[in-house]
């Protein structure tokens, strides 16, 4: 690899596995029980995602990839950013469209991916180097939610992306210290935030997003008790769990929750633990919170920044909104 390349993890393959245990402790002896959803991406989990990404009923990542497409030669001309960070930026997929649209510009401009699963960014970093020669990656291997103080200064003007509608996965406390840092990352009045948000909808249309006739998802949601039984040596039987997601519409989120066919006992020899899983008690691993313009307008301001700019595709499933500081 050339020294276009650059990647710098905070945290090593013992730390990792040191704050898994205590996620997974604190987790699952907690009422209710819970895990958190930065688990779901080991290499099966990112690549089960990438398959939800193509089912005809997960509209999210098709609906913000068109909009992507429609908007970025506008913003890369207006924007001409030198300097990209994105949180959670997987394999980049749609990042290439507002690279595509900065045919023309000169200068180099440094892209800097934050993601916890490394082997997705070393791949996608590898293909964006070799497909665009002005980019420099310097890759920031770790979470979005310990790690955003260790992103470098700008080199220039800055865009930070947050796309796919990722920030719906956390909770509101959690998305405020987050958008807060988010906020100390752009350093003068022409930096931008660029966040990708479904929008709240039909419940039908968002509860068929997360059950997917083909059970990619459900396939997905059980991946994350591998993960477990991997790192703290436990034996959950993920086959013996039932997918369950719905729309919870006081809290505008779809919770995510694994159900255990029946009454058992579960052995993570790692942490000294024994736990009973019953079907009255779920495992909950993942909210994914909708917006709507007002929510996300406040969500933003709360955290000392502007909604600048606000686009919806026409069936006004998802949004893309361009937040300046406040
Ligand atoms: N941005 C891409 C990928 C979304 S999938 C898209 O829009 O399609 C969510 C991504 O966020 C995954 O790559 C996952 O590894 C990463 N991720 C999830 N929680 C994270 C965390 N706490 N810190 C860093 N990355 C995280
Ligand atoms: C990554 N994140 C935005 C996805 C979502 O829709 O909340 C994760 C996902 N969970 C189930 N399907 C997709």
């Amino acid at each position: 690899m050339t020294m276009r390349y650059r990647a710098y993890a905070y945290t090593d393959e013992a730390d990792r596995s040191l704050t898994l245990a205590e996620d997974v402790r604190r987790g699952l002896t907690a009422s209710p029980k819970s895990l958190p959803p930065k688990y779901f991406y080991d290499a099966i989990g990112a690549r089960l995602f990438e398959d939800i990404t193509r089912l005809a009923e997960y509209y999210l990542t098709r609906t913000e990839a068109a909009l992507l497409d429609k908007l970025a030669p506008g913003l890369m001309r207006e924007l001409a950013p030198r300097d990209i960070v994105e949180l959670g930026a997987g394999s980049a997929a749609k990042t290439r469209r507002l690279l595509d649209a900065r045919n023309g510009l000169r200068g180099t401009v440094r892209y800097v991916p934050v993601d916890v699963d490394a082997l997705t960014v070393q791949a996608s970093a590898a293909r964006l180097i070799a497909d665009y020669r002005f980019l420099q990656v310097r890759a920031l291997v770790g979470d979005f939610e310990q790690h955003l103080p260790h992103v470098p200064p700008p080199v220039g003007r800055r865009l930070v992306l947050f796309l796919g509608s990722t920030i719906g996965n956390l909770d509101p406390p959690a998305r405020h210290r987050l958008l807060t840092q988010v906020r100390d990352l752009l350093r003068t009045g022409d930096d931008r935030f660029l966040v990708g948000l479904d929008l709240v909808k039909d419940v039908k249309v968002l509860e068929a997003a997360y059950n997917d006739a083909s059970g990619v998802t459900a396939e997905f949601n059980r991946n994350i008790l591998e993960v477990v039984n991997r790192g703290v040596d436990a034996d959950f039987h993920p086959g013996a769990f039932r997918h369950l997601a719905f729309y919870n519409e006081g809290e505008a989120r779809i919770e995510m929750h694994l159900v255990p066919d029946s009454t058992q006992e579960v052995n993570l020899r790692r942490l000294g633990l024994r736990i009973r899983v019953s079907p009255e008690e779920t495992i909950w691993t993942e909210s994914c919170y909708k917006f709507t313009r007002g929510s996300a307008e406040t969500m933003l301001e709360d955290a000392g920044l502007r909604l600048d700019r606000w686009h919806v595709d026409p069936d006004r499933y998802f949004a893309l909104a361009v937040a300046a500081p406040g």
